[in-house]
């Protein structure tokens, strides 16, 4: 297949000597990021997509896309791609089958999932399997849309060949499909890394963590620890997905249901990603980067001197001075799991791996600390709830922006979001051993825009003491957010890092934070009836705890003072 598509031009031939199995792909110029504005869920009823999702009617969208799809394949050839997601072995394990007349598709899918056999096993023994269908048709924006149908569990994917809008098995089938039968079964699947952390005895922490799209999770989900911290190490499950299951044991497990990284390129580098650096140099498909003269490829924040010149990701002549990208900003890697260096030996236990850290992060110049922890369950289904972050270039629109994004997961919930928090509280009833729920903000910036956390390998740093604070140590003081770091808890000694800054990575500003709660309240109450009582309920405490605390005429002795350790 991969000989095919070097004929049919889906790759491009890069020197194998230098980049053994790699090939480059071109996307159509239109056709370079999720459309979220195009992509709907299909329930009979419109109330059970919720205020956040777009929703067409299902007789609509099948007559709808059926006439794009009419005719659309006619000359090429269609693929036909069993797909199991999870491991073989594994009771949580679910298989799909995508038909696609996109051979780059194809391809990707086999690095992607588990394609094939195991796939096609699973279907005799279950009976049952995801249907997807996908066709590139002509690749028309005004006749691309993403249409998912749970009742039928099926997608109707037509007009786009990227990543998300094409690869039914990710977001379509893992997330969108499989959160509402996880919620009807009691699970959960979401938009986590998972990873473990060991520790110089050995002992291994494992945390999910949920960041919106091109937020930090493959990056933190293979991290290298820097020299100073040497007898920490990061273990591999996932990067973008999780299933998570309760155990017989009362623990929260999780399941990593891809076989492959589909990773945003720019910015990866020796000196921040060196795990991706090596993963990606053997049998990985580039998307969109620029190539160079010697057939090998290019992006900015590689880390390397640009080319003198190349052919940039539209295949246009490009040089240094072009001023103009040289890889889209939402270029990407395709990379078999198998080929990360940090890959876990857990990564295919068919149970998962026991978690104890839940961690929800975001792009957030200001407001947000560097970590906080939350007072419960509860607290942190609030915090998860509460989440914004700046949208990035994985999505068409704008980059940059502010949005809420509960739980990495405003365009990937398929389902109404107020019930989809009601399942977050249903699940801790049932969690009898509970993962403790952080926030994490690696993007803070100054008064010059410049980021004041170093990010990537440093923020092991931040893992310990999340991963201290799961073992009952790592001190904290009490803020009205949560618990953060008591000062001398994070290891800041190798960097140079000012003490102002330090503390404003770490600090609280009550007043600006109670407007925040205001503006989380207003966007919870778009839920309606749909909002548990739960999180309004923690939303007025939080205002309450921080009114306390910003109110200048109160006097001292009810303000709010830190109190000392947990
Ligand atoms: P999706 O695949 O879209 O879900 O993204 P992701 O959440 O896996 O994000 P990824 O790790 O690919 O990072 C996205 C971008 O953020 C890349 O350009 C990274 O270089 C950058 N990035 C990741 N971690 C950090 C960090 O700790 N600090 C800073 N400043 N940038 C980071
Ligand atoms: C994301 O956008 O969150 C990704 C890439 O992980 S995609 O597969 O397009 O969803
Ligand atoms: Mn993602």
């Amino acid at each position: 297949m991969t000989r095919q598509a070097l004929k049919t031009g889906d790759l491009i031939e890069l020197d194998q000597r230098v980049l053994p199995g790699c090939h480059l792909h071109r996307s159509a110029l239109n056709d370079v990021a999720r459309t979220e504005d195009l992509t709907f869920i299909c329930t009979p009823k419109r109330e059970d997509a919720g205020p956040t999702n777009n929703w067409m009617a299902p007789a609509d969208a099948y007559a709808r896309l059926g006439a794009i799809f009419d005719g659309s394949m006619r000359g090429r050839t269609m693929y036909v791609v069993p797909h199991l997601m999870g491991p073989a072995d594994s009771p949580h394990s679910r298989a799909g089958i995508e038909l696609t007349d996109s051979l780059y598709v194809a391809l990707s899918m086999g690095i992607m999932t588990r394609v094939g056999r195991p796939a096609l096993d699973r279907i005799d023994a279950a009976g049952d399997f995801v249907r997807g269908l996908h066709s590139k048709a002509d690749l028309n924006p005004s006749r691309r849309f993403i249409c998912h149908f749970p009742e039928e569990q099926t997608i109707w994917s037509v007009g786009s060949g990227y990543g998300g809008n094409a690869l039914l098995s990710k977001k379509c089938f893992a997330l969108r499909l499989a959160g509402p039968v996880g919620r009807r079964e009691g699970w959960m699947a979401e938009h986590m890394l998972i990873m473990g952390l060991e520790d110089p005895d050995g002992r291994v922490t494992y945390m999910a963590a949920a960041f919106p799209s091109a937020c930090g999770k493959t990056n933190l989900a293979m991290l290298e620890p820097p020299m100073s911290q040497m007898g920490f190490r990061v273990w591999t499950i996932g990067d973008d997905i999780a299933w998570l299951h309760v155990g017989d044991d009362g623990r929260l497990w999780a399941l990593n249901p891809e076989a492959g990284f589909f990773g945003v390129v720019p910015g990866t580098s020796q000196a921040t990603n060196p795990n991706a650096m090596r993963m990606i140099g053997r049998d990985t498909i580039f998307t969109n980067v620029l190539e160079t003269p010697e057939h090998t490829v290019w992006w900015e924040g590689m880390g390397v001197e640009p080319p003198s010149r190349g052919l940039d990701w539209r295949s246009q002549e490009w040089n240094p001075g072009s001023g103009s990208k040289g890889a889209h900003p939402n270029s990407r890697f395709t990379a078999p799991t198998r080929n990360c260096p940090t890959i876990s030996p857990e990564w295919q236990n068919p149970r998962g791996v026991p978690i104890s850290a839940i961690l929800f992060g975001g792009r957030r110049a200001r407001l947000a600390p560097l970590v906080y922890e939350a007072f419960g369950w509860a607290h942190g289904v609030y915090i998860g709830a509460a989440m914004a972050s700046e949208t990035t270039a994985a999505a068409t629109g704008q980059v940059g922006v502010v949005r809420r994004d509960p739980m990495a997961m405003l365009p990937f919930c398929g389902y109404n979001m107020g019930d989809y928090f009601a399942h977050w509280l249903e699940m801790g009833r049932r969690i009898r051993v509970k993962p403790r729920i952080f926030n994490v903000n690696w993007f803070r910036v100054n008064a010059q825009g410049e980021y004041m956390w170093p990010g990537y390998g440093e923020n092991i740093r931040v893992l310990r003491w999340i991963a201290e604070r799961c073992r009952g140590k790592g001190q904290a003081v009490e803020t009205p957010v949560g618990f953060v770091p008591a000062e001398g808890s994070i290891d800041f000694d190798a960097l140079d890092i000012p003490a102002e800054t330090r503390q404003e990575l770490l600090g609280i500003d009550p007043a600006a934070w109670l407007d925040e709660a205001e503006a989380v309240e207003v966007f919870l109450r778009t839920f309606d009836d749909c909002l548990p009582t739960a999180v309004l309920a923690e939303s007025e405490k939080l205002r309450r705890r921080l009114a306390r605390q910003s109110a200048p005429a109160l006097p001292a002795s009810q303000a709010w003072q830190p109190t000392s350790t947990r």
